[in-house]
């Protein structure tokens, strides 16, 4: 398999996870201990020196990180076919949008709102109206399921899969989703037909542990 640094509790290394699972990778997994600062290490620096998980190893030995980017090479270099990342210019657009909301708009506005209560690193840095801007956020997440079954559109793409960490992270946080409908109903149907969400339920309850 190829070396996976990853950490449990982490929407990001879940996406990896998950994607892997669906083209059917097999990752030989190896849990960087953020908290004893592993990841500062010299051995950790010469593999990533943004210091950050998940990280993939390839089959060259090149290293590479930024989970949706690794997810989407999962797909190019192992999927059967482009369903989970359509080679169409126009679908992979929206699937682009999705993956970029879901890194800089919904997980960002998740860490904003939820990060200063559970880590260290993150103490004082709170930001005003950060709990209505989430809220904002998963209501544009529930425009975009407005008459689509997926979050792209009408096909089950690695944007849900993408999508599906951040939100199984917002549920570890307790947030409330039920006001947003196509949302939960969504959350279900993606759900059903990923393939290794145990993994994905596995880093919720993780991350759930954050909060003494
Ligand atoms: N946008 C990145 C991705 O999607 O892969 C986020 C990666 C990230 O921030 N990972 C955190 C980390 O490794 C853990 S979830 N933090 C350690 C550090 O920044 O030093």
């Amino acid at each position: 398999g190829l070396d996976f640094y990853m950490l449990p509790g982490s929407a990001p290394c879940s996406i990896v996870q998950m994607t892997a699972k669906a083209v059917g990778v097999e990752l030989n997994t190896k849990v960087v201990d953020l908290f004893a600062g592993e990841h500062l290490q010299p051995e950790y620096l010469k593999i990533n020196p943004q210091h950050v998980v998940p990280t993939l190893v390839t089959e060259e030995g090149v290293s590479l990180w930024e989970s949706r980017s690794i997810a989407t090479y999962l797909i190019e270099k192992y999927g059967k076919d482009d369903s989970l990342y359509p080679k169409d210019p126009l679908k992979r657009a929206i699937v682009n949008q999705r993956l970029y909301f879901d890194l800089g708009t919904f997980y960002q506005r998740l860490m904003e709102r939820y990060y200063p209560l559970l880590f260290p690193t993150f103490e004082g840095r709170v930001i005003p109206n950060a709990e209505d801007n989430l809220k904002n956020a998963v209501g544009f997440l529930n425009s975009f399921l407005d008459g689509n079954d997926f979050a792209a559109g009408e096909a089950y793409t690695v944007a849900d899969i993408s999508l599906l960490a951040t939100t199984e992270t917002l549920k570890a946080c307790d947030f409330d989703l039920s006001p947003f409908s196509n949302v939960v109903a969504w959350y279900e149907r993606a759900k059903a037909i990923t393939p290794g969400f145990d993994i994905n339920e596995m880093h919720g309850k993780e991350f759930r542990k954050f909060f003494k």
